[in-house]
């Protein structure tokens, strides 16, 4: 390997990646939500959490909300409260998926007086937006259809594209649309957004402002995640991950704890891209919950899952990769791929952290912070993160 480690991974300084507020609530499935002691009661709590991933990983420098599960009388009073802990507010989620009014669609809807209320809340989102500094507006949608024949496809997909250009319209110049797409889930027969060929088509109607999230946890099984990371990159329209690891289906379990090896050939594309950078566009955000495990140390996991995967793509030799590619020569090209995946990143890593003043190893000094246990002496009653009810 002719890439020097210090050198290479000096580019993970200005990474940060996004926590989800949900992640550090009370979660489960539809069988059962385990409590926790000392699960956050309000947002301002959820941050105090997320802050504590950052505090000791220095790499998760802001948190998504999700409205209405965040929303606060006073945002003001929120932005200080995560400046105070040293994070930033992220991108705002919308929530259509928790009214009896969505049962049929939210912005797909037949009924345009449902339409115009998806719309509303979305715009709500955007003066939510502009309440904390946040750039993104994150939509995934749960429209679809059970049944063929249910509904017009075909209609459904124009009711679409009119509400999302009303929610377009009330962007500032700065705010983005981040496109969320599923495979499915709650609907079976069909989704109104089910892949990146559907969001995707969805913002280049919009214009440059509305761009494509990626959900590792939202495709079929098999599918090459990191050719549509290629492609959207291609076209300047990957606007943010939600990483998650799965074995099934929408399982949010800790990035990079099924499948490390995809993780990394995800992170290469983004290297090759060189869209690692902060001004790149890309969000890096996860999208998980924490069912059975303690939560802050599974979001430090989650990190560090991260930033190992990405340190690996660093050490990619990239010309040694082409000059094999060139050359033809399958075996050479897939050994340098494979030489960097191989190669233990977590001493550099840890000697990158202590040169920024941050401990070695992140999780171990949370465990000697002894914050688990104030928590867990000072809140009583959580509040569940909103999903497993
Ligand atoms: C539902 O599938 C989901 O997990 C989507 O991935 C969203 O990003 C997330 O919930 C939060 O709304
Ligand atoms: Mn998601
Ligand atoms: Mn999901």
């Amino acid at each position: 390997m002719t890439v020097d480690a210090q050198d290479a991974l000096q580019a993970l300084r200005g990474f940060g990646i996004e926590l989800p507020s949900w992640a550090f609530g009370n979660s489960g499935t539809r069988f059962k939500v385990f409590p926790q002691p000392g699960v956050p009661r309000d947002p301002f709590e959820k941050i105090s959490d997320a802050a504590q991933v950052n505090r000791h990983t220095g790499a998760a420098p802001r948190v998504s909300l999700h409205i209405p599960w965040d929303l606060v009388d006073d945002f003001g009073k929120l932005v200080a409260h995560a400046a105070d802990e040293g994070v930033a507010i992220g991108a705002i989620n919308s929530n259509t998926f928790q009214d009896e009014d969505y049962k049929l669609g939210s912005l797909t809807h037949a009924d345009p007086r449902v339409r115009a209320k998806a719309v509303a809340h979305h715009v709500q989102c955007i003066d939510v937006m502009r309440a904390t500094g946040s750039r993104d507006l994150k939509i995934w949608l749960p429209d679809g259809l059970n049944y063929a024949g249910q509904d017009d496809i075909r209609d459904r997909q124009e009711r679409l594209a009119d509400s999302l250009r009303e929610i377009y319209a009330a962007l500032d110049a700065e705010h983005r649309i981040l496109l969320e797409y599923k495979i499915f889930e709650p609907h079976f027969y069909t989704m109104d957004i089910p892949d990146w060929g559907t969001s995707l088509l969805h913002c280049l109607d919009l214009g440059p402002q509305a761009t494509v999230v990626l959900d590792t946890g939202h495709h079929a099984p098999s599918t090459n995640i990191e050719f549509i990371v290629a492609q959207l990159l291609r076209v300047g329209r990957l606007g943010a991950f939600d990483f998650n690891s799965r074995y099934y289906a929408d399982d949010d379990l800790i990035v990079g704890s099924a499948d490390p090896f995809q993780l990394f050939r995800i992170m290469n594309e983004i290297v090759r891209a060189d869209a690692l950078r902060p001004d790149s566009g890309v969000n890096f955000m996860l999208d998980q919950c924490h069912n059975i495990e303690e939560k802050i140390p599974a979001q430090i996991r989650s990190v560090l899952n991260v930033q190992e995967a990405t340190a690996k793509a660093l050490l990619v030799d990239r010309a040694a990769l082409r000059a094999a590619q060139q050359a033809g020569d399958v075996l050479a090209a897939h050994a340098v791929l494979m030489d960097a995946y191989n190669t233990d990143v977590r001493a550099p890593l840890a000697d990158l952290r202590e040169s920024q003043g941050l401990p070695r190893d992140p999780a171990a000094a949370y465990r000697a912070s002894g914050y688990a246990a104030k928590i867990a002496a000072e809140r009583v009653g959580g509040a569940q993160a909103g999903w497993g009810a």
